[in-house]
């Protein structure tokens, strides 16, 4: 059936179910507890998008006059911290991005550094599970340049970043697996909409995984570090609304 139906047709069926989808061609999928065992909970979504999508396909970039007029602001809007505006008071000049976990070379990355770095600008549709959209320009280095450079080890099978943040008290943070942070829309912004990112959007640096919800691009990125396993980061489940509010892990769209 695969052959025949086309990704958009699959992608639609997203919005009605698995179930739509496969009850016309397997009996088997209706039979309740073995759909239960086989399609349970998120495990739906995230199997059904790896099994159908190229995971190495590339998120949609717009034209320039498509742009967002106003992109809104979600979530933290200054993390507001002594030690956060410490640096901010100081343009990050003494901040550095700390790379480590499972790598054999541990990097610690000046604001300067990173900026000299090749970028990559994109201009992609940011949407927020919360039901808004925007379109904004993106440019900063891609995430695989740094984490070749750190040298991930071959234990590692996630990737996790760590925010400046607390939201309601919390620690922001967020995780991928490897696939999707060494996929070539993934970067490290520094500039929004041709200009410095501002504190609002996530100042020094904010993650732009642009195949993935809102919640997944995490602001304020101070760390980011190869692991193993996500137990025992946070709640576990690897990202703060994961940890909260049960959303989904896997966030492609
Ligand atoms: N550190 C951090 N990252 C975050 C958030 C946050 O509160 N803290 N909110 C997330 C959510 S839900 C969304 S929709 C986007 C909002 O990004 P924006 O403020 O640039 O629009 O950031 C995401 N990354
Ligand atoms: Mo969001």
């Amino acid at each position: 059936m695969s052959a025949i139906i086309s990704r958009r047709a699959l992608l639609t069926t997203g919005a009605l179910g698995a179930g739509a989808l496969l009850s016309g061609c397997d009996q088997v999928a209706n039979t309740p507890s073995l759909r239960k065992i086989l399609f349970s909970g998120e495990k739906i979504n995230h199997g059904l998008a790896r099994a159908l999508t190229d995971r190495n396909s590339l998120a949609k970039e717009y034209r320039p006059d498509q742009m967002s007029p106003l992109f809104r602001v979600n979530g933290t809007s200054n993390p507001n911290t002594a030690s956060y505006n410490a640096m901010a008071a100081e343009n990050f000049a003494n901040w550095r991005l700390e790379v480590g976990g499972l790598v054999n070379r541990p990097l610690s990355i000046s604001h300067q550094a990173l900026m000299a770095m090749p970028a990559r600008t994109q201009i992609t549709r940011h949407d927020c599970v919360e039901g808004w959209s925007a379109i904004g320009k993106w440019h900063g280095p891609m995430l695989g340049t740094i984490l070749k450079a750190a040298d991930v080890r071959t234990t590692a099978r996630y990737v996790v970043f760590t925010c400046a943040d607390l939201y309601s008290g919390h620690a922001y943070y967020e995780s991928l697996d490897l696939i999707d942070a060494f996929h070539p829309q993934t970067i490290l912004a520094w500039a929004m909409n041709d200009r410095m990112l501002s504190v609002a959007h996530g100042a020094p640096i904010r993650l732009r995984v642009e195949r993935q919800l809102g919640y997944k691009n995490a602001k304020y990125v101070m760390r980011v570090d190869a692991v193993a396993s996500l137990a025992g980061i946070g709640l576990g489940k690897g990202g703060y609304w994961e940890d909260r509010v049960d959303y989904d892990w896997y966030a492609g769209i």
